[in-house]
């Protein structure tokens, strides 16, 4: 059993300098996340894993331009560059990243009608990923959120971990954003709004 666990979210090649979509400075996370891998027994990390033609990707709709915005069945849907295309060298894992210490490797975003940000929950906000239910069973009433990106992923995860009841911790220099439109100062403001630690 184990309280807390550290969650090392989309720390892959494609969010990386050089990558489909680069978050600028993205692989400065990596030396820190992987400095504060020996504090925690219990360590996951999760995989950005689309199928070629997701319907998250801009090339996936006619004369849409990445970055732009579409309505899809579940709500407002931001389309992006490809990315992250399963089995490609940007969807692998960034090789400096230390994982040979995780207990769990969790992959979203396969479902090529749903995008995925969040580790618990696709854009639907009801499909599980399966998360919650593992993280239960070890006994984890706490997480610690690290990676990119901080106004996507890490903040769909780090809300959806506040709302399923984990304390959660988010390291900011752990972090990098995409920061579109603001992204990042909702980003911010939502997660302390609703009791995520900021450190
Ligand atoms: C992410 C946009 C699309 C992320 C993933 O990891 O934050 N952002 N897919
Ligand atoms: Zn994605």
């Amino acid at each position: 059993m184990h309280n807390e666990a550290l969650l090392m979210i989309d720390v892959q090649n494609d969010f990386c300098p050089g990558g489909a979509l680069a978050v600028a400075d993205g692989d400065a996370v990596i030396p820190v996340i992987n400095a504060m891998q020996e504090r925690f027994a219990l360590r996951i990390a999760t995989q950005d894993w689309h199928p070629a033609g997701h319907s998250s990707f801009a090339a996936s709709h006619e004369g849409a331009a990445p970055f732009s915005m579409i309505d899809m069945p579940y709500g407002p849907q931001v389309l992006w560059p490809t990315h992250c295309v399963q089995g490609s060298e940007g969807a692998a894992f960034h090789p400096e990243l230390a994982l040979e210490g995780a207990a769990l490797i969790i992959r979203k975003g396969y479902n090529r009608a749903i995008d995925s940000y969040s580790a618990f929950f696709e854009n639907d906000r009801t499909t599980p990923t399966g998360l919650t239910g593992y993280l239960r069973d070890q006994g984890v009433t706490a997480l610690t959120m690290t990676g990119l990106a901080t106004d996507y992923c890490v903040r769909y995860s780090a809300v959806d971990a506040r709302k399923l009841g984990f304390e959660v911790t988010l390291v900011e220099n752990a972090c990098r954003a995409i920061d579109m439109d603001g992204s990042l100062a909702e980003a911010m403001a939502e997660m302390k709004g609703c009791g995520v630690v900021v450190v």
